[in-house]
């Protein structure tokens, strides 16, 4: 029988919600709670409230909301959690926005947080968004409105078919689903939700679905024991089986390694510096782990693939070795499968069972990287390393490609400006702008985000990082948008850090809600707004191919600078046509405690000095052809 607030000393009932969360805050937690007594085991409660404690308990205290009637009944329990304070609820103006700030917290901080949606648009809004997560491999919690379970006959926003489950298959398609449509499941789906969400290597969505009428459904004498808690064990290194051995005779065999290094190595960065000593290998850096290994080493060979760099494509052009670290060489990054013509054996360590097989002439070490690597170099010691004293020929000529990089990019900082067909005077180029702003975030330990587009491909070529986790650039997804929604995270977390979000005027257009969501939750960070009024990175692309560009742009002016002001809160500025210009504007939005927009015109155009050029091959428009025709060739 539901009794009221507790007030008779009662937790037990469905009324006693308020005195529960009471109850979570003073013990720190729910796990605390019962353990101390403060919480019953056994409860009756709403499905709900228990997917609110079942988050509480795996440390899910961040919920990025946009409500609807899908979803009423979790926004109340999430109401009577957060006057309690044990978690905190930011009601934000697009779910995509949402999504993109819940993965960017958890890139940068490893916090969690859950993003609330109603059912149909704003679900959608969330499963797009979610494409970053998934490409990225971070957890991140999606608790979605659902139809009735009782098919009393259609519901609003539900997909209008005389069909069961298609939230639920559609969910399902991009990542880990599952629909509360019984509630006694739901410890077995919030177990599910861990087990995905705290991978220990590659995280990704969880969709809770929430059928509407589920939602307000009682669980009674809930069983809070049956909770799950407590991250998943990671692997350990790669079983041997004579992999090892293999390995280490293909390095010792091979003169010229190159070490391709994706996300899947973070936190390997000591044991790959060792690895690459004793395999007398370089590195080709994916662009999501930059600084892993720090920009001046004598053996980083920076990005590589169809943007990539002089130095990086060189050392994947040239090399007979492949040694792939938790990577799993999406197109951009090995050239659509011709990145490595002339590799003749491959060593490739990864998780994940499909990522380490990719390639064929593979031995393949499934394990965890970085003892997979410390094992790999035990026994390359013991072997006797290679290339510890002279720089061999193969480093030399790296080297060599790597300090003609280096020049190739000075030359464009030297020509900071140039004259603009549209803009009607001399403006900043993008790499100019990019390479001043990144410089700037490097020395005031602000954290970059990048943003889609030419913006995106000239940040991975410029930014100097020689630590990890100075530089986010959604490189699995590109979802325009992501860098300034990015932002918002630096109002979630609980460990401040000040974020620069370099974006286009296309990326910036597709969710300006941070302005307002930013300024109301208070973020901490400067939106850096290069504007060639287009879609630069796709006009590029048609040029390139086609010869022609066609609708990737408009003739509407905007003046951003404005538009920011006309948001009460934020600092609106203008970066001038100068790299000591836009420095300033840096400074003066650093010395702002909340959020600022920089409004920067940048030049596009054919003089090959306003870009970084792009080096690899790629499997789109009418490079098609030739690109699949060289995979084949390769056969690798
Ligand atoms: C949501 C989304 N839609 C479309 C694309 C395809 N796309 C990639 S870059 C780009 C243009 C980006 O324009 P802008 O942000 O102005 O950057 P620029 O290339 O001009 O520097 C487009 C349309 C995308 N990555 N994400
Ligand atoms: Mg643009």
């Amino acid at each position: 029988m539901a009794q009221h607030s507790g007030e008779n000393g009662s937790l037990t009932g469905v009324g006693d919600r308020a005195a529960r969360a009471r109850a979570v805050a003073r013990a720190g937690g729910v796990r605390e709670a019962l353990m101390c007594g403060g919480l019953p085991k056994r409860l009756d409660v709403t499905l709900s409230e228990a997917v609110v404690l079942g988050l509480l308990a795996q440390d899910v205290r961040t919920f990025l909301c946009v409500l609807g009637h899908g979803s009423t009944d979790v926004g109340e329990v999430l109401r009577v959690y957060e006057e309690a304070g044990v978690l905190r609820t930011c009601c934000v103006r697009h779910e995509t926005a949402a999504s993109h700030a819940a993965a960017a917290l958890r890139w940068v901080t490893g916090e969690k947080a859950a993003v609330v949606t109603s059912i149909g648009p704003g679900a959608l809004h969330a499963l797009a968004g979610s494409l970053v997560p998934a490409s990225d491999g971070l957890g991140v919690w999606y608790l979605v409105g659902d139809e009735t379970t009782e098919d009393e006959g259609p519901n609003m926003q539900q997909i209008p078919k005389q069909e069961q489950n298609l939230f639920l298959r559609l969910f399902a398609t991009l990542g880990q689903a599952y629909c509360l449509h019984t509630p006694a499941a739901v410890s077995t789906a919030l177990r599910r939700g861990l087990a995905t969400v705290d991978h220990p290597h590659r995280g990704g969505p969880f969709y809770l679905l929430l059928p509407m009428n589920t939602q307000p459904s009682v669980l009674s004498g809930f069983n809070l024991d049956e909770l799950p808690h407590g991250a998943p064990p990671p692997m350990g290194a790669a079983a041997d089986r004579g992999a090892y051995d293999r390995a280490v005779d293909a390095i010792l065999r091979a003169r010229r390694a190159v070490v391709r290094v994706g996300g899947g190595a973070r936190g390997a960065g000591a044991e790959l510096q060792e690895f690459l000593d004793l395999a007398d290998g370089v590195a080709v850096l994916s662009p999501v782990v930059p600084g892993l290994v720090p920009y001046a080493h004598p053996r980083n060979m920076l990005v590589g693939g169809s943007k990539g760099s002089i130095c990086g494509n060189y050392a994947m052009e040239e090399a007979d070795l492949l040694v792939a670290v938790g990577t799993r060489f999406v197109c951009q990054s090995d050239c659509s499968r011709t990145g490595y013509p002339r590799v003749e054996q491959v060593i490739n360590i990864n998780t994940d069972l499909d990522d380490a097989v990719h390639y064929g002439k593979s031995v393949s070490l499934l394990g965890d990287a970085g003892p997979t690597l410390r094992e790999l170099n035990r026994r390359l010691r013991e072997r006797g390393p290679r290339g510890a004293q002279e720089p061999s020929p193969w480093l030399r000529d790296c080297r060599a490609r790597r300090a003609e990089w280096e020049a190739f990019k000075q030359e464009r900082y030297r020509n900071p400006r140039l004259y603009d067909e549209v803009w009607k005077t001399e403006v900043l180029t993008q790499p100019a702008a990019v390479k001043a702003a990144t410089d700037w975030a490097r020395a005031r330990d602000a954290v970059s985000f990048f943003d889609a587009g030419d913006v995106q491909a000239n940040g991975f070529q410029i930014v100097e990082d020689d630590r990890p986790g100075c530089t986010f650039t959604d490189t699995g997804a590109s979802y325009m948008g992501f860098a300034v929604s990015a932002l918002l995270s630096t109002a979630l977390t609980s460990r401040p850090f000040y974020g620069l979000a370099l974006t286009g005027d296309g990326s910036f257009m597709m969710n300006p809600q941070i302005l307002i969501d930013g300024v109301f939750h208070g973020a901490r960070g400067c939106i850096l707004l290069l504007d060639n009024r287009r879609m630069g990175a796709i006009a590029a692309l048609q040029e390139a191919q086609y010869g022609r560009v066609y609708a990737t742009s408009d003739s509407v002016e905007v003046d951003y600078r404005s538009l920011a002001a006309s948001v009460r809160g934020v600092k609106a500025l203008h970066g001038g046509s100068t790299t000591e210009s836009l420095v300033a504007a840096l400074e003066e939005a650093r010395g702002y405690e909340g959020l600022s927009l920089i409004h920067l015109p940048v030049y596009y155009g054919p003089n090959p000095l306003g870009g970084l050029g792009a080096f690899g091959r790629w499997n789109v428009g009418n490079w098609v052809r030739d690109t699949q025709a060289l995979r084949h060739e390769i056969g690798l």
